[in-house]
């Protein structure tokens, strides 16, 4: 080809495609007929912040991660459901913290979850960490709920946005007392508390109704929650020859309070309330722990609904061990007061979480005036082959055995 004929041919294919310009494909027009409609916009997600306090870390942090587990069910389930407020689909986000049960932890982190802006709080797990807490959000006007601070004080403060899903101390001490007075009949009863509001509260209220019922009480020994070389109290004790020992305060103290009293010979009946009402204490203590006594301030975790020991199990490959029953309860009552309200805003719900009647995992749940559940229950525990066995349910200052209180227990959520 020559140079003449072949710049013609290079012109002549410029002008069919437009100077080299990459022109798109035309689009062609669908008919009206098959023409897809534009999705709807998504409605505006809400997310709603649930704040979860206990001790994650230190000698008790496995009943931490129970009662943060119980929350976290909670949470899940509701995310699962689709739950809409005010026509927005809400996304429940649990704010999981770490007081490390420490009354100064507790301060800073409920602040942490006010500055977070969260819409309700459940927890902490220790009376002597939640009292001081409460205060920071009552302050915040931000509903909390625990499942498991008994000390009466939490209540007593007048703070219309605290709640607890467990008895008080004052309905468990006298029924844990009562029965050692009534079971094992002891002339002299030494007791011994932790120095926490908890250990120390309920070892008070142990040692009024024994004396009331005329039983002989040493002087009060103390130690710490720390506390785990009991042995000079114990040595101290041992020449008083106590027929019973009451111990207030957590299975991570109480175990090797009890291991010891076994190994310097302390024959005695050793009580205990729900801070040491767990198997743990086989775990700490080893034989010494069988007939130990002890109580918990509600249902024992396996009457809870079989919706919810299912749905704990598959989660977490493990059974419940305390008091996660009732913070699965407690999240789940702030979820339902949002729902009535229809609102996640806490001036809004809160109204409806303090009249609220809801059948929850460990039964049917309302408030009094101070935020204290109703005839909440006290169930009475043995050591039995390594496991804490239910004896009795004190409720309403009645007894019934516990085989016959599991025939009046309903399926709740
Ligand atoms: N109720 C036993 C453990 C929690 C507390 O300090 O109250």
């Amino acid at each position: 080809m020559n140079n003449k004929l072949s710049i013609t041919l290079i012109a002549a294919a410029l002008a069919l495609t437009g100077c080299g310009e990459q022109k798109p494909p035309a689009k062609t027009e669908a008919p009206a007929s098959s023409q897809t409609a534009a999705p709807p916009p998504a409605p505006e997600a809400l997310e709603v912040k649930i704040g979860h306090v206990g001790p994650l870390t230190g000698g008790i942090a496995h009943l931490g991660k129970d009662n943060e587990n119980g929350a976290r069910l909670a949470v899940d389930e509701a995310n699962a459901a689709g739950i809409k407020l005010d026509g927005k689909n809400v996304k429940f986000t649990l704010i999981a913290e770490d007081d490390q049960a420490d009354p100064k932890v507790g301060t800073t982190v409920a602040q942490k979850l006010v500055d977070a802006k969260v819409n309700g709080v459940v927890g902490h797990l220790n009376s002597g960490v939640t009292i001081p807490a409460s205060a920071v959000y009552n302050q915040a006007g931000i509903p909390m709920i625990s499942g498991s601070a008994t000390n009466p004080k939490l209540t007593e403060q007048g703070f219309k946005n605290v709640f607890r899903v467990v008895g008080r101390d004052d309905q468990q001490g006298p029924a844990i007392a009562s029965y050692l007075a009534a079971e094992k009949k002891p002339k002299v009863v030494a007791v011994i508390d932790d120095a926490t509001a908890y250990g120390e509260g309920i070892a008070n209220e142990v040692e009024k109704t024994l004396k009331g019922a005329k039983i002989k009480v040493l002087p009060r020994e103390k130690g710490t929650d720390k506390t785990t070389d009991w042995k000079a109290v114990l040595t101290k004790l041992r020449g008083r020859k106590p027929d019973a020992v009451f111990y207030g305060g957590m299975d991570a103290t109480g175990g090797p309070l009890l291991k010891q009293g076994r190994e310097l010979g302390i024959k005695a009946v050793f009580a205990f309330g729900d801070g040491a009402c767990t198997d743990k204490m086989k775990e700490l203590a080893g034989e010494a722990a069988e007939g130990l006594l002890c109580s918990q301030a509600g249902i024992p975790p396996q009457a809870a609904s079989k919706n919810f020991l299912d749905a704990y199990k598959k989660k977490f490959n493990t059974d419940p061990i305390l008091y996660s029953p009732f913070t699965y309860d407690a999240t789940n009552l702030l979820i339902e007061a949002m729902k009535k309200a229809n609102s996640s805003d806490p001036a809004t719900y809160l109204p409806e979480l303090q009249k609220i009647s809801f059948t929850g995992a460990t039964g049917p749940i309302e408030f009094d005036d101070k935020g204290d559940r109703k005839d909440a229950e006290i169930t009475i525990f043995t050591m039995q082959g390594g496991k804490i066995e239910p004896l009795a349910v004190v409720k309403g200052g009645r007894t019934t055995p516990y085989e016959e209180f599991l025939k009046t227990m309903g399926g709740g959520k």
